[in-house]
């Protein structure tokens, strides 16, 4: 690296230009020629470096290997996915959570779940399936943007890292954001759903930078069609509590499913595997199943 070059983080793409935050500064940057050939193209997120060339503006020269990518909305380097719900208006749905959760492991992506309106909800009634879920190695995050329980928790969590929220409209993702850096006045409620359904064609998302470092992305995260990709034999990998029982199953190409002599649905009789976690899984397994059959 050039004794001048500085490093920082891509925040915002727009035509030909970058925007790269390093440390407290925003410099708006264009791509040097020879870099237009790389294999992947820039995207918000990428650590690259930079000459300098007058206060706020400068050359990247070079974009350092990723970490990760997330292709909807297109980030590199996130560090986490917050799945956010809402205790209550709407209700969990546990079967949407597990979604999520199968999007993020395949994705490479730690999650972190996050039950907000706790103002509104009796905590005892989700312990039992918020227990499951930290058993199997998921932080849980209970808060409330209204009331602010929790939202100190949610912040370390956000510290120096890039995440993304995702989660069904309504939840409250943007009241949490705000609530955590009221700067952002991002629009929440109804107006903010009438806002999104004509904002389809922003695919690039952007970074927020928080005031105690790290970002989020602006946009939510995963598209829950994705599952028409996943081959229906590795939805079985994203299933943590499945994992170790594998080498236990008859077979090693064990679906879990129909096979006899198979270690996950003696551990679902045995309550050592929670029963809907099984039954979302086969739903999800069926569902994929009969999607690709459709399409070959
Ligand atoms: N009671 C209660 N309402 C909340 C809470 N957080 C958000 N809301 C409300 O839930 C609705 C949806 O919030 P919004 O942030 O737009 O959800 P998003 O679609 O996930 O971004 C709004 O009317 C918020 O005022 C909370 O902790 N408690
Ligand atoms: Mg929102
Ligand atoms: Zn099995």
């Amino acid at each position: 690296m050039e004794k001048n070059w500085q490093i920082g983080v891509v925040i915002r793409a727009t035509s030909g230009f970058y925007y790269v935050q390093s440390g407290t500064r925003q410099v708006s940057c264009k791509l040097r020629g020879r870099l237009k050939q790389t294999r992947y193209s820039l995207c918000v997120g990428d650590r690259v470096t930079f000459s300098p060339a007058g206060t706020d503006e400068g050359n990247i020269e070079e974009v350092l290997p990723r970490d990760s990518f997330l292709k909807r909305p297109e980030v590199a380097n996130v560090d986490q996915a917050i799945l956010t719900f809402a205790a209550s208006q709407p209700q969990i749905n546990w079967g949407l959570l597990d979604r999520f959760l199968v999007l993020a492991e395949y994705s490479g992506i730690p999650a972190v779940i996050c039950v907000n309106k706790l103002d509104m909800a009796d905590p005892e009634e989700l312990k039992p399936f918020l227990d499951v879920y930290e058993r199997i190695g998921y932080p849980v995050l209970q808060v409330s943007a209204k009331t602010g329980d929790g939202i100190h928790n949610l912040q370390q969590r956000l510290y120096g890292k890039i995440s993304v929220f995702a989660g069904p409209s309504g939840v409250g993702k943007s009241s949490l954001l705000n609530a955590i850096e009221p700067g952002l006045q991002l629009v929440t409620g109804e107006l903010s759903q009438k806002i999104g359904r004509g904002k389809h064609t922003t695919r690039c998302a952007e970074l927020l930078p928080l005031a105690g470092g790290g970002y989020v992305v602006d946009t939510p995260g995963f598209s829950l069609t994705e599952f028409v990709e996943m081959p229906p034999e590795q939805l079985r990998f994203q299933y943590r509590e499945f994992r170790d029982k594998l080498a236990e199953c008859r077979f090693s190409s064990c679906l879990h499913y129909r096979e006899p002599q198979c270690a996950v649905k003696l551990a679902v009789q045995n309550d050592e595997i929670a029963a809907w976690r099984y039954e979302s899984y086969l739903e999800l397994l069926t569902e994929i199943q009969l999607t690709q059959q459709r399409r070959f």
